[in-house]
């Protein structure tokens, strides 16, 4: 089953829309693996975002995502991937489609509210990164049958 990373940024945090997040990925069908609200390090930031050190907004964004709190999670289903990211909508919110959630809660690329993996292999990395593997519960739901083809 795939996984992937989920926060929901200081942004997100502060105007009070974690249960927002939760919610739209609960009613997509996702299945709900590990979760922990925390104070990200600059550290752990650079770490996280490695892959932006460099670019224009790199300082903003490890300041931005250390500014308060995020909830991290982890979800899971099939192509878990590609089905947050589109729920989620495109980074810039004056882009993202109608119906997403940066569509929906923001205007700015620099205060988008989510972080969502990209692909199946930094999704992978991420969790890893985020989280240590007995914090991961595997988990059946009774509904899953009428969710999950197979
Ligand atoms: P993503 O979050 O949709 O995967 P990335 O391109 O990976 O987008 O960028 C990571 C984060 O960096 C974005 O979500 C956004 O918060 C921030 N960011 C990206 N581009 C810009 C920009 O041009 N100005 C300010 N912040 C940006
Ligand atoms: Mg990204």
């Amino acid at each position: 089953m795939e996984r992937t990373l989920v926060l929901v940024k200081p942004d997100g945090v502060q105007r009070g829309l974690i249960g927002e997040v939760i919610a739209r990925l609960e009613r997509r069908g996702l299945r709900l693996v590990a979760a922990k609200f925390m104070q990200v390090s600059r550290e752990f930031a650079e770490t996280h975002y490695a892959i932006h050190k460099g670019k224009p907004f790199y300082d903003g964004l490890i300041s931005y995502i250390i500014s308060a709190p995020v909830m991290a999670m982890v979800w899971e289903g099939p192509n878990a991937v590609a089905a947050v990211r589109q729920t989620m909508g495109a980074t810039r919110p004056t882009e993202a489609a109608p119906g997403s959630i940066r569509h929906d809660f923001a205007l700015e690329v620099g205060r988008n509210l989510t972080h969502a993996s990209d692909t199946v292999e930094n999704g992978e990395k991420e969790v890893a990164l985020w989280f240590k593997q007995e914090e991961l519960v595997d988990w059946k739901r009774e509904v899953d049958r009428w969710v999950f083809e197979k």
